[in-house]
């Protein structure tokens, strides 16, 4: 899987918000936030060695409950590896989408890292504690399409995204399928929240560029969501 934290680097090679093509995010308040339709980005909130720590905390979630390659209902694979920590994991098959209480193979899900509970309270002090942390790993050619998040019983509640290892290009739409989106390179630190009018925003990940980063060890790149599930 290739989460040994590398030595040096940056984590991720500077980049700006996308193309002319791409409707740009908003920048706001200072020069390290943006808004996506309403999704808050929050840049460089990571710095390198609290990436790497993270990195090395991951690992041992991922050791205790490995990565796996979750397929949609219609049988197809996904192509981003998932595993999880918490009390519920994301998963897919079969039978479709939904929250579960253990790991495909019967075991529990480890807890979430208290880095990452620390990261929750910061961003998101009136929320109720996350129940799932879900991991996601996008290797080369690995992308998200467009989708809601909403398999969540309490849409009050907010999801907030960390992006570690290789650059992103983060597409976000309006709250039904088929509006404007806009784009934005997440990079390795950065931070989405998705709130209140945002929540429920469209949001997917079009393509990672892949070596950008070294922080991982056979590059690649993480996201992790923290979400309230019941
Ligand atoms: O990888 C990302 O930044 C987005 C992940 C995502 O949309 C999800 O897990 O639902």
């Amino acid at each position: 899987m290739g989460l040994q934290p590398q030595g040096g680097g940056s984590g991720g090679q500077k980049a700006g918000l996308c193309g002319r093509k791409m409707a740009h995010a908003r920048q706001i308040a200072s020069r390290d936030e943006y808004l996506l339709n309403g999704v808050r980005i929050f840049s460089q909130v990571l710095g390198l060695s609290a990436q790497k720590a993270l990195v090395q905390d991951l690992r041992d979630v991922a050791q205790k409950a490995p990565f796996f390659h979750p397929k949609t209902a219609r049988g197809r694979k996904m192509s981003v590896q998932m595993t999880a920590a918490g009390h519920f994991g994301w998963v897919s098959d079969g039978k479709g989408y939904r929250y579960e209480p253990r790991h495909p193979s019967g075991g529990a899900w480890p807890p979430i890292p208290a880095a990452l509970l620390a990261l929750w309270q910061e961003f998101c002090p009136n929320a109720r504690a996350p129940e799932c942390c879900l991991i996601n790993y996008y290797g080369q050619g690995a992308r998200m399409g467009l989708h809601q998040d909403r398999d969540e019983t309490d849409f009050d509640q907010p999801v907030l995204s960390l992006s570690l290892g290789d650059d992103a290009l983060f597409r976000v739409g309006g709250t039904t399928r088929g509006g404007p989106t806009q784009s934005h390179w997440l990079r390795s630190g950065d931070v989405a929240l998705l709130d209140g009018s945002a929540r429920l925003a469209y949001h997917g990940i079009d393509r990672i560029r892949f070596g950008s980063s070294d922080l991982l060890s056979r590059a690649g790149r993480l996201n992790i969501t923290l979400r309230v599930v019941r």
